[in-house]
């Protein structure tokens, strides 16, 4: 009955996909759980690279099941989009499932989302724009679409109308805009509806038959640790729960269910959009990191923050997500560097601190206290055992490890699939 979570430990952009991928091709189905096209996932199969929204990395590996369940929010247009791109280029979508309960991102969300933001100015979040806070929120207003709402006219229609009632006065007396058409609307997602049909299921039985009958299903968290709208740096997060919890409530499956929960680190760590983050670098060494490790952001294309591993984060992510391992990926990017630093606690007005603060105003002030390993020049991508490591880059991997509350049980030396050392 082996339920593995997968999810990252950061604040994204981890290699989240490419450690789905490499699992993926061994378990029978991959299940998202959380998030929706805001997520940016890349996967390289050889001299192809993926850049995968919406769906779930799985969907590349044959022998997997792909499924969207009831907590991600579905932008139906964009999962045509997804699913048109990689049918052109070989990849079967048929096995596809998603969850009749998950909800839709309508055109207003997207709408909603970028006139907030402007209106936000200086207190903007930094969302991708995709409609996901507004759809998420109209979720628990109890408001939203759901999928299977999409296959009755008057039902839908009349649920639109609730959804609109509000909105439209919002839009036009406080953002100057027009009031969205529900009849346009309802016509508009119930022909999206009719498309989505084929791949709609009840997807919480289907799993929890595949578990009892000895399957293995790994869930593919979206976003990250620091990123969830509970555990994170609220308000600087996204509005799901892409931590381990998200995968039972976001798919349906209980949590004695799931046997093995692994987090995926970065070497060091990087954020896109606003919001504290302790370790930055805003000298050259964060354009080095952005420059080695291609740091921009595979949906929107932003750059990405960069700074230093924050050893505080991820003991936090293996607490928060009961980790049983890390994923440790682009170790292969710090090549190069004379010496690393690690961030092993934070300075708040001169209170030392070894856990993460929950108070947002502690951590926003937070000074990184670092120790510093020595780096190493030889170049290790494609290495596959970790005693074929320099013995400076062996150390600095066992010091995360140490500094982490869990054990590290891969290292990515490269973005290529067999780029890894499978250490267990
Ligand atoms: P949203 O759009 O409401 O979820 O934005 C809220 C915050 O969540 C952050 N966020 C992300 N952070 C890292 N990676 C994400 N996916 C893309 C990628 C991002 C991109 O893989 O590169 O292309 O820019 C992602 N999605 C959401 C977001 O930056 C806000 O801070
Ligand atoms: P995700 O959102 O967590 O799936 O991560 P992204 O796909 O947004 O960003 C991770 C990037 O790092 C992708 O371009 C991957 O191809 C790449 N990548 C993953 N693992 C490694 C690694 O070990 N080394 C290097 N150099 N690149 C990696
Ligand atoms: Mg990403």
């Amino acid at each position: 009955m082996p339920g593995i979570v997968l999810i990252g430990a950061q604040w994204g952009d981890e290699g989240k996909g490419k450690a789905t991928d490499l699992i993926g091709t061994k378990v029978d189905y991959v299940a998202r759980f959380n998030g929706g096209n805001n997520a940016g996932h890349s996967v390289v199969v050889g001299d192809e690279s993926y850049a995968l929204h919406l769906l779930p990395s799985g969907i590349i590996s044959p022998k997997a099941t792909p499924v969207i369940g009831n907590g991600v929010v579905i932008d139906p247009e964009v999962l045509f989009e997804e699913i048109d791109g990689l049918q052109s280029r070989g990849v079967d979508c048929s096995r596809l499932l998603v969850s009749e309960a998950a909800h839709v991102i309508a055109p207003y969300h997207r709408t909603l989302d970028k006139v907030t933001e402007r209106f936000l100015g200086k207190h903007k979040i930094g969302t991708t724009g995709r409609g996901i806070g507004p759809a998420y929120a109209d979720k628990i207003n109890r408001v939203g679409i759901r999928v299977h709402d999409l296959f009755n006219e008057q039902h839908l229609r009349d649920k639109v109308e609730a959804s609109l009632h509000q909105k439209n006065q919002i839009l036009v007396k406080l953002y100057n805009r027009r009031a969205v058409d529900v009849d346009r609307t309802t016509d508009e997602l119930l022909a999206l509806g009719e498309r989505l049909k084929p791949y709609v299921a009840n997807t919480g039985l289907i799993l929890n038959k595949a578990l009892d009958a000895g399957k293995t299903v790994l869930f593919e968290g979206a976003q990250a640790t620091m990123l969830d709208v509970d555990h994170g740096t609220y308000p600087f997060v996204t509005s799901s729960n892409p931590t381990a919890g998200g995968a039972c409530t976001g798919t349906g499956v209980g949590p004695t269910k799931i046997t093995r929960v692994i987090g995926v680190s970065k070497a060091y760590v990087t954020r896109v959009g606003e919001g504290p983050f302790p370790t930055e670098l805003f000298d050259e060494s964060g354009e080095w990191l952005r420059q080695q490790g291609h740091e921009f952001g595979v949906t929107t294309g932003r750059p990405r923050r960069c700074g230093w591993f924050d050893a505080v984060v991820n003991r936090y992510a293996s607490q928060v997500n009961g980790l049983t391992d890390i994923v440790l990926t682009k170790l292969d990017v710090l090549t190069g560097l004379k010496e690393i630093p690690i961030c092993v606690a934070y300075d708040v007005d001169g209170e030392r601190y070894d856990d993460m603060p929950t108070d947002q105003a502690a951590f926003t002030a937070a000074k990184p206290i670092y120790e510093t390993m020595p780096g190493w020049d030889e170049d290790i991508s494609g290495v596959h055992r970790f005693e074929d490591l320099p013995a400076t880059c062996q150390a600095y991997v066992k010091r995360l490890e140490e500094l982490s509350g869990c054990r590290i049980s891969v290292i990515g030396t490269g973005p290529q699939r067999d780029h890894i050392i499978q250490i267990r």
